[in-house]
């Protein structure tokens, strides 16, 4: 299992210095939700602000797009470092398209399903896709209340895809939501307010707890 620190939950003002705190914590990913006040009711962080981050993170940074237009974010976000890049499969009906140009950047290729999403959604992409992101609160904001509903969609997801992919879950995961997720068959973990930040700084007393939970848990 691996763990992704949300970057929008740290202090907006001193984004270096929330880089640092992800680098020191010993995640694996820096989670950068990129959003256009479309798609979802949020602004996060711009494309350049991604930018910036790629250049100087030495944590890889993921980022998950909740935007509506794929055709301005993606090129946008190609251009930068980052390792890791999902949209929405609800933002569009050419997935596969959008998949290959992730692929073509060099870059590992996502899709993101919000809660509700079915997941048929996934159907004849499969062999496009290195991970799905399995959205456990509606997307738009940090500190939401998991949506248990979203978690048994987890386990038909990883027998569509099987084990050589991987399967992120994001939104209020923390001790318990984290289990539950695990046991259908989750491997990366999405951390903000939950289990990983308290008052726009890493809090490691939540996140070591949090590590030694989900580790118990065979
Ligand atoms: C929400 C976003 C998420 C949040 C994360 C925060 O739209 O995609 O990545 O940053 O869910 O974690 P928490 O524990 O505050 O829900
Ligand atoms: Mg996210």
């Amino acid at each position: 299992t691996q763990l992704a620190l949300s970057i929008m939950c740290a202090d907006p003002l001193n984004l270096g210095e929330a880089l640092d705190e992800i680098r020191i914590s010993g995640a694996h990913f820096v989670h950068a939700d990129v959003m256009d006040g479309s798609f979802v009711n949020n602004i996060t962080l711009g494309f350049d602000q991604v930018r910036r981050m790629a250049e100087s993170s030495v944590v890889p940074v993921e980022v998950h797009l909740m935007v509506e237009n794929l055709d301005i974010a993606l090129p946008e976000v190609l251009s930068t470092k980052c390792s890791h890049v999902s949209f929405h499969i609800e933002a569009t009906n050419q997935p596969i398209k959008y998949l290959t140009q992730i692929r073509k950047a060099g870059k590992r290729a996502g899709i993101a399903l919000n809660p509700h999403a079915p997941v048929e959604f996934l159907a004849n992409i499969v062999p496009y896709l290195d991970y799905v992101l399995v959205m456990t609160v509606e997307p738009g904001f940090a500190g939401q209340k998991f949506l248990e509903s979203a978690a048994p969609k987890i386990g038909r997801i990883r027998e569509l895809i099987g084990e050589g992919k991987d399967i992120v879950v994001d939104g209020n995961i923390g001790s318990e939501s984290a289990a539950v997720c695990k046991s259908y068959g989750a491997n990366i973990f999405v951390l903000g307010t939950t289990a990983a930040y308290s008052h726009n700084h890493v809090d490691m007393d939540k996140l070591n707890k949090f590590r030694h939970t989900l580790e118990a848990q065979r």
